[in-house]
């Protein structure tokens, strides 16, 4: 096993715009990330990653960049991001940004000259196509709806975009283009940031065919985009020529890639990337905005495929983002049982193969939104799909209710700080998006404060983390893949064994734990850490009770 630091860490993703207003505008900012510097590292956490803060038209929330250079406006300058790395560094916490180079805005300055004529130089860092007749060239779709070609007036031909028309692909095809891109990406590592989460970066790579998808690709656009023959290649070169010329991570995010590609773009004799986010467990039981039921026993048999992976490899592990639901509203149980299910889920997080990342508000149980309405949502996804939806006789009815459960919305809403208006997000009343209303409850002030908290919790387990690297690096073993309501695993290290049982469950459930040791003793759990010795294999769990175990390898066996 190769030791490394990125490999120990904790990440914690902010989505600026909806963490803390410092100024009162009603939109989050960077001034507010350095306000809370002292809150993150009480929490305990390694390093931020910090959705994109660049100058941006916000067609999507800054996944849309004007300038690569530039900070956007509402987030503060280029002197409030200095000074946010300087603080997180002064406190030694690392600082990632968001690399979004799959596509740019419509308003970076290489798009308006590529579109205005045939024969600009900046015509092929952009794909542009004739259409076919009255037709785009192809039948590929945009995730945000639609046809993902575009026809402009100036040349009549189309350019290709995967997300919005306001996200055109850039062509990586075009050495330019990776020599712009590494150039950017230099400028952000010489001023010293600690690596890039890099947006959906296995699309980047297109297949120059341009070839109709067939039927069972148009499901499942993603598996097709992230196909490019030349992926690897492009990431072995980006590797070669910058990341590998600095001390810092790198973490792909990887929609569309099965398990077996992930393995060939994290693999560390590759040099490549070094993390990557798989999206199977984030997405169970998804189809595009659809959510459908999912069973604990499909949960572990993902984790399995990620946890057991060879020595060069190092899985991911997250419940949340900012594209997704939030997590004790979707894997626990968001009524009666929601400081106890945060905490299970805090426990698997945290105790799984794999480096952690966290998403703001996951750690004191922050839950989904109610829409009562599809007018409310703010994501451009949501309006997108929504001429899909109707076109295929689904009611408006039927779309809200699952975008009640799936909607990127529900991450988006105001970080919850303290019980006051807007959370205490921000001193105006007219913030940029909804707060949830069980602020009231679910907020920070009030879990410092309680030592049985939820984030008093996450506190806990980081500092077992932080103690032991034997648990980081320790291996996998699930020891009851089958059962409906328990996940039961250990990590066997080389002198310690942790053994984890989470009540995935609102029932009581008598459990007969396999391959038990009667040395096991408990070193934390959800419940008032009441049991401390297991004296028999069998152990009366309640709802959703998280117990770990630690034993020395002498009585193992
Ligand atoms: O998202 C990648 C992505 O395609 C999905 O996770 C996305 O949420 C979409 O809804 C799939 O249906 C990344 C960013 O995380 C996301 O916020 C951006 O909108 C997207 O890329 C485009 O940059
Ligand atoms: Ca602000």
């Amino acid at each position: 096993m190769n030791y490394k630091w990125w490999k120990e860490q904790v990440v914690y993703q902010i989505y600026p715009r909806s963490f803390f207003d410092a100024n009162g505008d009603g939109i989050g900012d960077l001034k507010g990330i350095i306000s809370k510097l002292n809150y993150l590292n009480l929490l305990g956490i390694d390093t931020l990653w910090i959705s994109p803060h660049f100058d941006s038209p916000n067609d999507d929330n800054g996944y849309d960049i004007r300038d690569y250079k530039k900070v956007m406006e509402e987030f503060g300058t280029m002197e409030d991001f200095d000074s946010l790395l300087e603080e997180c560094h002064k406190k030694s916490i690392r600082l990632v940004i968001d690399l979004v180079v799959n596509h740019t805005s419509d308003e970076h300055n290489w798009f308006t000259e590529s579109r205005s004529s045939k024969n600009n130089s900046y015509r092929d860092f952009y794909i542009w196509k004739k259409g076919k007749g009255i037709n785009p060239p192809n039948n590929w779709t945009s995730f945000f709806g639609g046809s993902a070609w575009e026809k402009t007036n100036e040349t009549s031909e189309y350019y290709l975009h995967y997300f919005s028309k306001k996200q055109p692909d850039l062509n990586w095809d075009n050495d330019k283009v990776r020599e712009s891109v590494y150039e950017l990406m230099t400028f952000w590592l010489n001023k010293g940031i600690d690596g890039f989460r890099m947006d959906v970066i296995p699309f980047i790579s297109k297949d120059q065919r341009f070839f109709n998808m067939s039927k069972e690709e148009l499901k499942t656009p993603e598996q097709f985009y992230a196909k490019g023959p030349k992926l690897n290649t492009y990431l072995k070169e980006m590797n070669r020529k910058v990341l590998s010329k600095y001390d810092i991570f790198s973490v792909g995010e990887a929609f569309g890639i099965s398990s077996e590609k992930m393995m060939t773009i994290s693999d560390e004799r590759q040099q490549e990337l070094d993390l990557v986010l798989l999206f199977d467990i984030i997405r169970i039981g998804r189809d595009d905005w659809y959510q459908g039921q999912w069973k604990l026993t499909q949960l572990k048999k993902l984790f399995k495929i990620q946890s057991n992976t060879d020595q060069f490899h190092w899985p991911t592990v997250f419940l949340n983002n900012h594209d997704n639901p939030r997590s004790v509203s979707k894997y626990g149980n968001e009524k009666k049982y929601r400081v106890k299910s945060a905490k299970l889920l805090a426990l698997l997080t945290l105790t799984q193969r794999g480096t952690p990342f966290l998403y703001q508000g996951e750690e004191i149980g922050m839950t989904n939104f109610h829409f009562d309405n599809i007018d409310e949502f703010n994501d451009l996804q949501v309006k997108g799909s929504l001429q899909k939806v109707l076109k295929n006789k689904i009611n408006k009815e039927e779309y809200l209710k699952h975008l009640n459960l799936s909607s990127r919305d529900h991450s988006r809403t105001l970080m919850q700080w303290k019980n006051q208006p807007q959370g205490g997000f921000s001193k105006n009343e007219n913030a940029w998006f909804f707060v949830n209303p069980n602020y009231s409850e679910i907020n920070v002030e009030d879990n410092l404060k309680d030592p049985e908290s939820v984030f008093n919790f996450y506190r806990k387990i980081i500092l077992i983390r932080k103690k032991s690297k034997e648990l980081i690096y320790a291996n996998y073993k699930d020891l009851d893949p089958e059962h409906s309501q328990i996940f039961c695993y250990k990590r066997l290290g080389q002198k310690q064994t942790y053994l984890v049982i989470l009540n995935f469950s609102s029932d009581y459930v008598k459990y007969k734990i396999p391959f038990f040791n009667s040395k096991y003793h408990l070193i934390i759990s959800n419940n008032s850490d009441k049991i401390l010795h297991i004296k028999s294999n069998f152990i009366e769990l309640e709802p959703w009770d998280a117990l770990m175990f630690k034993t020395s390898n002498k009585y193992e066996n």
